[in-house]
C-alpha cells in the first residue's frame, strides 16, 4: 500500500508565498486522492504490490495494459507531489539563492542563474492546461521541460531534480490567474539543499 508522506514542515510554514489552506487541501485531499486511486488500481495486480512508485513509473512500458492509465495519472501524481513537498522549504530571511554544485550546474547549462530563472518562468507561463515544469538532468547538463497532467519525467527515463506544480489547485486560492507571481513566490521557497541532493542521485 502506498501512503501519504508527511510534510517536512507545517501547513502554514510557506506563508506568505503559499497559503496554509492551499497546502492543507493540496496535501490531504489532492495528493491523498492520487494515492487512494493508485492503491485501488493495484489491487488487481498483487505482483506489483511491493514496487515503489518510482519503479512503477521507471518500468512503465512493462506494466500490464489495464493499469497503465492509472499508474500514469495517479502514480505520477503520487511521485510528483512526493518530490514537490521535499523541494520546498521555509522561506529564508536573507534571500534564497543556490550555491555549490547546483549553482555550477545551472551556470554551465543556462549561462547564469538569472537566465535560468527567466527560461524557467517562460516555460511555466507557457504550460497550457494542467501540468508541471521540470528541471531534469540530461548527462551533465540541466534542461527545463514541461509535461502535461501528472506525467512523470521518470516514465521517459528522465531524472527530475525539481519542478513546479502548475495545476490551478496549487495556486488558485491565493494567486488566481496571476501565475507569474506564483512562479516568483516559488523561487523564494526552493530548497536548494534538497535540489543538490537530487542532482547527485
Ligand atoms: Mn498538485
Amino acid at each position: 500500500m502506498h501512503t501519504l508522506p508527511s510534510l517536512p514542515y507545517a501547513y502554514d510554514a510557506l506563508e506568505p508565498y503559499i497559503d496554509e489552506e492551499t497546502m492543507r487541501i493540496h496535501h490531504t485531499k489532492h495528493h491523498q486522492a492520487y494515492i487512494d486511486k493508485l492503491n485501488l488500481a493495484l489491487e488487481k495486480h498483487p505482483d506489483l504490490a511491493d514496487k515503489s512508485v518510482t519503479d512503477l513509473l521507471t518500468d512503465f512500458s512493462s506494466l500490464p495494459e489495464d493499469i497503465k492509465t492509472a499508474v500514469k495519472n495517479h502514480g505520477g501524481g503520487h511521485a510528483n507531489h512526493s518530490l514537490w513537498w521535499e523541494i520546498l522549504s521555509v522561506p529564508k530571511r536573507d534571500g534564497n539563492l543556490p550555491t555549490g554544485e547546483i549553482l555550477e550546474a545551472i551556470n554551465s547549462s543556462f549561462g547564469s542563474f538569472d537566465q535560468f530563472k527567466q527560461d524557467f518562468t517562460a516555460k511555466v507561463l507557457a504550460v497550457f492546461g494542467s501540468g508541471w515544469a521540470w528541471v531534469i538532468k540530461n548527462g551533465d547538463k540541466l534542461e527545463i521541460v514541461s509535461m502535461p497532467n501528472q506525467d512523470s519525467p521518470l516514465m521517459s527515463g528522465q531524472t527530475p531534480i525539481f519542478g513546479l506544480d502548475v495545476w490551478e489547485h496549487a495556486y488558485y486560492l491565493k494567486y488566481q490567474n496571476r501565475r507569474a507571481e506564483y512562479v516568483e513566490a516559488f523561487f523564494s521557497l526552493i530548497n536548494w539543499d534538497q535540489v543538490e541532493i537530487n542532482l547527485k542521485k
